[in-house]
């Protein structure tokens, strides 16, 4: 995109959190800054380990290379790395890049003089991973519990972990996660085709405005949430989403422990006193 008159404006040092100019500069399009550095260095690092790994056996093949967590034996402790010692260092550089990047987005909502909904957004997925592979193995008292880095291996895993607890899907924190990503992907289908149905019209025909949009969902069903009002609804329900989603992470183990079962844990609504009143 050509903003060249806006970059001459923008494109200015400071804003940054540390190393004052260090890195303050951008490479082609993109703002490098020292966490662009850390974000590049930490990726690095953490590829090269996966090759590593891949390296040492036993295939090369892209869906089933895995990088494994260490057996339950190594509870909490230093695994050597063939046997899941590559996997914690990759989960620690990994985590640093993600930070590294959540860092850069600040910096670049400082530079600009906006708000920090961007970086804020991406935490909740940042704290999605840090459920799944660090705090959840914590609380379990082993890191064997993380899920292995391959792209069938990590499906394996989220199917096996889910039948541990008999039927997932009775998990209410897992329905809830569910039912708000099916409601971001009915807002953002809503907002797009209400935006484009108004701002891209037929040619020759003129531009429409927001009370037009307003109108299609007063006339719908009687209220309008508004252009700004979309925008902080979509945000909400989209990290309420990830945030119900490592909540029933939470629940699956430290709380309800392994080989429990959600349905049974529903038992408490038969008990409840009011059907033997
Ligand atoms: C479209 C933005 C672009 C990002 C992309 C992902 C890599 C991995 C690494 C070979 C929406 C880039 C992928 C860098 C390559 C190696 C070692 C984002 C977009 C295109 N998953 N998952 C996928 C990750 C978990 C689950 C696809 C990452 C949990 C299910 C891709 C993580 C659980 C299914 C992928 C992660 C889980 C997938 C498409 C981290 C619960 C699928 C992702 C770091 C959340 C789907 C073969 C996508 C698939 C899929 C990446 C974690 C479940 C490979 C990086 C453990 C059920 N996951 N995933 O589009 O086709 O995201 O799998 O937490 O069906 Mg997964
Ligand atoms: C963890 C990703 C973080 C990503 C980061 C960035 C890169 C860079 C570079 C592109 C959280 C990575 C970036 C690597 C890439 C470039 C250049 C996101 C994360 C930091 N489930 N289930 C969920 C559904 C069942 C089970 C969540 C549906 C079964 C388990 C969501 C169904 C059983 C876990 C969800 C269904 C089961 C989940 C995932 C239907 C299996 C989890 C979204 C219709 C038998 C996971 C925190 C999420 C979770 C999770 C949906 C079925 C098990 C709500 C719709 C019944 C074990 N499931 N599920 O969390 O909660 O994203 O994770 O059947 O661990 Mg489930
Ligand atoms: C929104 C919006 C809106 C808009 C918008 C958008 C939301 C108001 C105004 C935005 C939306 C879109 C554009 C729509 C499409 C987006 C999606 C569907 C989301 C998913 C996105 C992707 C899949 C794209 C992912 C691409 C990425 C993350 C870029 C990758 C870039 C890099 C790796 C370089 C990063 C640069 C850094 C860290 C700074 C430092 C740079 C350098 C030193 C130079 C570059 C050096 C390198 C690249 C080498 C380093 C190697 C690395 C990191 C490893 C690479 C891996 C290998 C295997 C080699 O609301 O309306 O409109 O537009």
């Amino acid at each position: 995109m050509a903003m060249l008159s806006f970059e001459k404006k923008y494109r200015v040092r400071g804003g940054t959190l540390i190393g004052g100019d260090l890195f303050d500069f951008w490479v082609g399009p993109f703002y490098v800054g020292f966490f662009g550095i850390t974000t590049v260095f930490f990726a690095v690092l953490g590829i090269a380990l996966i090759l590593w790994n891949t390296a040492l056996g036993p295939t090369w093949n892209l869906w089933q290379i895995s990088v494994n967590p260490p057996d339950v034996k190594y509870g909490l402790g230093f695994a050597p790395l063939a046997e899941g010692g590559i996997w914690q260092w990759v989960t620690m550089f990994a985590w640093c890049a993600f930070v590294s990047w959540a860092l850069r987005e600040v910096e670049i909502c400082r530079k600009l003089g906006i708000g920090f909904h961007v970086p804020f957004a991406f935490s909740f997925a940042i704290f999605a991973y840090t459920t799944l592979v660090v705090i959840r193995p914590i609380l379990m008292g082993s890191w064997s519990y993380g899920f292995p880095y391959g792209i069938f291996t990590h499906l394996d895993w989220v199917s096996n972990t889910g039948y541990q607890y008999g039927q997932f899907h009775y998990n209410p924190a897992h329905m809830l996660g569910i039912t708000f990503f099916f409601t971001t992907a009915l807002a953002l289908a809503l907002h797009g085709g209400l935006v484009l149905s108004a701002t891209n019209p037929d040619r020759g025909e003129p531009v429409k405005s927001p009370e037009h949009e307003n109108t299609v969902f007063r006339d719908l069903v009687g209220y309008s949430i508004g252009t700004i009002g979309i925008h902080r609804v979509g945000l909400f329900i989209a990290l309420t989403a990830v945030f119900f989603s490592a909540v029933c992470m939470l629940l699956s183990g430290p709380v309800l422990s392994e080989g429990g079962s959600w349905p049974e844990w529903w038992e408490w609504w038969r008990r409840l006193p009011i059907w033997n009143a």
